[in-house]
């Protein structure tokens, strides 16, 4: 069977779910910003692309300077088009307004352009994770309350993994495809076409070392994880935690697991650590679009109502069963 580039399976899109062509387009492009961030991201040491860029971000984490090349490549690629009304990024406090002399178009893009930036000193899989909303009828100037709309109005969602395949992960809401980058041809090739998550894993990923700052349902079901076959769960379960989400959240799509990312007492005004609008909610989307299950503990994440462009939000997601299971045991704390 000949293959199937990213370009073919947009166009396939559209003939059969009526995808608009800019939704299209917009895909097409940030693909090929995932591409350059790529080839930015292998060069490494050799690019003089490793280490801090001197600056913080919105989070108050200092910015690896591949953060803010990878921001950089994902505002040019985009703001052209005519796709876009607006950008947000994890790297900006503000919404990125598209420049007067450029025409804007229906789509909110949101991302995080290179997740995990911590392991990229230690070459570590890394990933660009990103976030499609319409922009809200009649809105002539995007706001931050723009974007505020919960994960359920996403139109598509999809991170790129750079690791030993680059490979484009993608969900237009018609379940979840996986495209990997040929790099002499330059084009992402369909080669998961129907990616799903295991209802059942023996495998959990979490950092056990913020044990000591869990709530108690959290701290329940880790012990009971733990507990393998001598405990109430009655099989043993292997621990991955590679502290890049993007990879985490791969492994969990190819094989099953689970993915904690609890509140804790460290910082408790703070809901979680990971960002709402641009990890947690496109993520969330292409795993219940695979089949799988995401909540914050007491909701599904898509439901929230999002009240500023940078909160944080707890995150269990992977394998519906151990989900529900940690979602019950907060129900019921
Ligand atoms: P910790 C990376 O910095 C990130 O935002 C996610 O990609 C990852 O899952 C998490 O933080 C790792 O956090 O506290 O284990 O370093």
């Amino acid at each position: 069977m000949s293959r199937v580039t990213l370009s073919r399976y947009l166009i396939e899109q559209t003939r059969d779910h009526n995808t608009p062509a800019d939704l299209r387009f917009l895909v097409e492009v940030v693909a090929r910003a995932c591409k350059a961030i790529s080839h930015a991201v292998s060069k490494g040491a050799l690019g003089g692309v490793l280490g801090n860029a001197g600056t913080d971000n919105v989070q108050g984490e200092a910015q690896k300077k591949l953060d803010v090349i990878s921001n950089e490549i994902l505002l040019e690629a985009n703001e052209w088009g005519g796709h876009l009304a607006a950008m947000a990024s994890e790297e900006m406090e503000e919404a990125y307004q598209i420049p007067g002399h450029y025409p804007k178009g229906a789509y909110l893009l949101l991302f995080d352009p290179l997740d995990g930036s911590s392991n990229i000193d230690v070459n570590v899989s890394v990933g660009t994770i990103f976030s499609v909303l319409r922009c809200p009828e009649g809105t002539t100037t995007p706001n931050e309350q723009s974007f505020l709309q919960p994960g359920t109005e996403q139109v598509a969602a999809g991170y790129a993994i750079y690791g030993p395949q680059t490979m484009l992960v993608l969900t237009m809401g018609n379940g979840v495809k996986g495209f990997t980058l040929d790099r002499e041809m330059g084009s992402f090739v369909l080669t998961h076409d129907n990616m799903q998550v295991p209802e059942q894993t023996k495998e959990f990923a979490i950092n056990m070392s913020n044990q000591r700052h869990w709530e108690i349902p959290v701290a329940r079901y880790v012990s009971e994880l733990l507990a393998g076959t001598t405990g109430s769960l009655g099989k043993d379960y292997n621990m991955r935690w590679i502290a890049s989400m993007v990879a985490d959240v791969h492994r969990i799509l190819t094989r099953g697991g689970i993915f904690m990312y609890p509140r804790d007492a460290r910082e408790p005004e703070k809901a979680g650590k990971l960002r709402l609008m641009y990890e947690a909610n496109p993520m969330s989307f292409i795993i219940e679009q695979a089949g799988g299950a995401a909540t914050n503990g007491r909701q599904r994440i898509l439901d929230i109502q999002p009240e500023s462009l940078h909160q944080r939000v707890a995150v269990f997601l992977g394998s519906k069963e151990e989900v529900d299971r940690i979602t019950g045991y907060h129900h019921n704390a």
